[in-house]
């Protein structure tokens, strides 16, 4: 059961000491709690959902799979399991990545750490003992000398500005919060999908198979492309398993920890023929084949891109027969790659059902929800069901939920109402031996996730057997060097193609949300090696004491 405000713990008063909490066991923060505790220190992970596997526990709708291929997503960690475990589809599923990470924590036992149904609600440094206290919405208390949040980029579900949601009669639900308990059956119901994003271009075709009647409430349309999944045999798993030596290196010295690489060749250099061919090639080539595998200038070009952007046009105005509805489905305010690209698996076909339809908010907004289903410009229309695949206050909203006080009782949510302020997206000034993985400046946010991660997951875990080692008070980031890292990050977003689009790297998705960009557009390995420069420099950058 989740935890509630209105259930308070009865053992409140005395907290549980450890070294270090750990808060999320999502796929970060599994992989951190494995390397700290072979560091022999005490560690316990806090999280709010009943199980691990964070995205992959929460995100259990009907169409959610991976768009990098499973193979490449998987943990690189443990060589047993990669010689073990089959992946039965190119692009796994939901519930197979679920039982993927149920079957990482039996084998490494990692819940006998992990306190589940439980979310951090505040958390406050004390100056004289150097340590966190943490209050969870139940009232339960830990201390720790270290905490480090692998909260996720993703985990923070945002609900639609329309107001009277809690007025709605029939059933709903986000995506992001699919219930556990039961299965949701959209037969013969009159369903409204409001969202067109990485999540809805996955759920959309789901609910149009069995609902009466599906209306797609869409705000921007996007730039979505085939995923091309198909089933992996044993002798495709022999034969990817039998790369994997290769794989790995290769994914760590990438530029975003994907299988897809940019073709050094630019779309210039090359004939209108070869050009055409070569995008007809990767149209029907898996993934992002047809995204990061493609000629180079597609990214920082606009003219490369538009043409591409028109490539893609006559695609959905071949699949869609009804004109009007393709016209509608064609991004015309951002061009391709500057906002996440979803693929796709029959999303276009579906506007072709007689039970679909599609509805513009720019035309026709929602101005509230109503008893029966939704008040739009044009008048109420009822629903049986709505299903919110509105997406996440990215990147900043999970911290950003809990009311973190660092020194002199300052606020993270004050010190970051303009915008994040981090130093390598790991830490903030003035909140000492509190480090971020996976958060805003953060690599995985434009990346493969796991490949990402896992070689920041590493340093902190050498960092955390530094601290105790060597019996360190602080770790803190310097305020000068928060600053330029800060500026760096901004700077590097600038006059790029992706400033061009309102997205979630801007902020934009969010009302009131600072326009200011929130991830990190840098090379995997450039950051990485800075990394371990910083350490072998003696931590340049971080005030130790
Ligand atoms: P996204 O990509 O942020 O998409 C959310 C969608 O919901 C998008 O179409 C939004 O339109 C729309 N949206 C957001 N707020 C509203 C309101 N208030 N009213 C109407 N429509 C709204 O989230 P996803 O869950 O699809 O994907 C997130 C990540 O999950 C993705 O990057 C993958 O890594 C997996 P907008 O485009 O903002 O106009």
């Amino acid at each position: 059961m989740a935890e509630t405000a209105t259930t308070p713990d009865a053992a409140t008063a005395t907290p549980q000491e450890y070294d270090v909490i750990i808060i999320g066991a999502g796929v970060t923060g599994m992989h951190q709690l494995k390397l700290v505790r072979e560091l022999g220190v005490n560690v316990r992970v806090i999280e709010a959902g009943g199980d691990v596997g964070g995205t992959w526990y929460w995100n259990r709708y009907p169409g959610a799979r991976l768009d990098s291929e499973s193979y490449s997503y998987q943990y690189a960690f443990d060589p047993e399991l990669l010689g073990e475990w089959d992946w039965s589809e190119m692009f796994a599923g939901q519930p197979e990545l679920e039982r993927y990470y149920q079957r990482v924590a039996d084998k490494h036992d990692l819940r006998k750490d992990i306190d589940f149904d439980t979310r951090v609600e505040s958390m406050v440094f004390d100056e004289q003992t150097n340590r966190w206290t943490l209050q969870t919405t139940r009232g339960k208390l830990y201390r720790a000398k270290v905490v480090i949040a692998a909260t996720g980029i993703l985990s923070d579900p945002l609900f639609p500005t329309a107001p009277g949601l809690e007025k709605y009669e029939g059933e709903w639900y986000h995506t992001a919060l699919w219930p556990h308990d039961k299965s949701v059956d959209f037969t013969g119901k009159r369903v409204a999908v409001i969202g067109t994003g990485a999540t809805g271009v996955q759920v959309i075709p789901k609910v149009a198979e069995t609902a009466a009647h599906l209306t797609v409430f869409q705000r921007t349309p996007n730039w979505a492309v085939p995923l091309r999944n198909r089933p992996l045999s044993d002798q495709d798993m022999a034969q990817i398993r039998a790369g994997y030596p290769e794989m790995f290196p290769k994914l760590r010295a990438s530029f975003s920890g994907f299988l897809h690489s940019w073709d050094p060749v630019k779309s210039t250099d090359v004939t209108e023929a070869e050009r055409d061919a070569r995008y007809e090639q990767a149209w029907n080539s898996p993934g992002f084949a047809k995204w990061i595998g493609l000629y180079n200038d597609i990214a920082y070009n606009a003219e490369a891109n538009r043409i591409y952007c028109d490539f893609l046009a006559s695609k959905i105005r071949e699949r869609v027969d009804d004109p009007a509805t393709a016209e509608k489905l064609i991004p015309k305010d951002h061009l391709f790659g500057t906002k996440r690209v979803p693929c796709e698996t029959n999303y276009y076909e579906t506007y072709n059902r007689d039970n679909v339809e599609l509805v513009s908010l720019r035309d026709n907004p929602i101005k509230e929800f109503t008893a029966k289903g939704v008040l739009t410009a044009e008048g109420e229309l009822e629903f049986d069901m709505i299903v919110l695949a509105t997406g996440f206050d990215a990147f900043t909203g999970a911290l950003n939920k809990i009311d973190i006080r660092g020194l002199d009782g300052q606020t993270l949510r004050d010190k970051w109402k303009d915008g994040p302020h981090t130093y390598l997206g790991i830490q903030v000034a003035g909140f000492p031996n509190l480090f971020v993985m996976g958060g805003p400046h953060g690599k995985g946010g434009h990346g493969n996730g796991p490949r990402c991660s896992e070689q920041v997951v590493e340093w902190m875990a050498e960092l955390v057997k530094e601290i105790f080692e060597r019996q360190l008070d602080r770790v803190e980031a310097d305020p000068e060097a928060e600053r330029e890292w800060t500026e760096q990050v901004v700077a590097a977003a600038a006059g790029t193609l992706q400033a061009t689009a309102k997205s979630i790297f801007f902020g934009d998705n969010v009302e009131g949300k600072p326009r200011v960009y929130v991830a990190y557009l840098g090379a995997l390995p450039e950051f990485v090696k800075r990394l371990y420069d910083i350490r072998e420099g003696g931590y340049r950058g971080f005030i130790i004491s």
